[in-house]
């Protein structure tokens, strides 16, 4: 099979997982000038606006309220974020249905924030979702962070709906993520990782990035 036809059935698809504030975004808009790249940012848009109803607030405002019904949402948005289809030979996307699943619901879970039931549901629906609809990846690109970090960065940026995060909670995200991806002694990883020193300012990351991008386009020359 030619590569060109290769590429119209599915492309090489990149996941860019990170905890909050790790720079997943600005990683995302690096890779917008090129061409053959088809990025996807997060649709936290959509989380803000499901109905008229802004998921993402009521989540962080009553955890215990909304959990379930947020990461329902999160779950299909991420889906439809899978499947999209893009005839460019290369897809990035911000987060992913695992991330989801393995840190999100896993914490909200253990937290007694998601009851056994609401989160078997969930599962329920991931296991079937991941057995049935092509979610497969190529690549894991870990943006890679220290708590401390991205505690600052996501006060900085003052998202309204994160005002009530603490650095005790993105330190216990960061140890979901670090399970998951780093250490992978939680759950199974669905492509190989790549870390990336995403503790680094805006002005040097350039350089990490430039290291990443051989084993992003590789498969597409
Ligand atoms: P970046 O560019 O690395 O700074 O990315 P962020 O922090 O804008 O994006 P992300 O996905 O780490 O987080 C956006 C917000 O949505 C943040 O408050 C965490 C929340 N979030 C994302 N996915 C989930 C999820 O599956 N469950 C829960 N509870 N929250 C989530």
């Amino acid at each position: 099979m030619s590569k060109r036809a290769k590429y119209e059935m599915k492309p090489f698809t990149v996941l860019v997982e990170g905890n909050i504030g790790s720079g997943k975004t600005t990683f995302l808009n690096y890779f917008k000038k090129y061409e053959n790249v088809c990025v996807m940012a997060e649709p936290i848009d959509m989380w803000r606006n499901c109905g008229g109803h802004n998921l993402l607030e009521y989540m962080y405002e009553d955890r215990e309220r909304w959990g379930f019904t947020f990461q329902s949402y999160v779950q299909l948005t991420m889906l439809k974020q899978h499947t999209l289809k893009t005839r460019l030979p290369i897809k990035l996307m911000e987060r992913s249905i695992y991330s989801a699943r393995y840190c999100f619901v896993e914490k909200m879970h253990r937290d007694g924030i998601l009851p056994s039931p609401s989160a078997s549901v969930i599962n329920e629906w991931f296991k079937w979702t991941i057995a049935n609809v092509d979610t497969s990846v190529d690549l894991i690109i870990y943006l890679r962070t220290t708590p401390d970090v991205v505690y600052q960065r996501m006060q900085e940026r003052n998202r309204k709906e994160e005002k009530t995060v603490s650095l005790t909670y993105l330190t216990e995200m960061h140890e979901m993520h670090e399970n998951w991806l780093y250490h992978k002694t939680m759950f199974t990883c669905p492509a190989p990782v790549l870390v990336l020193n995403a503790d680094l300012d805006k002005s040097v990351i350039a350089e990490e990035y430039e290291r990443v991008e051989p084993h992003i386009f590789s498969n597409c020359l």
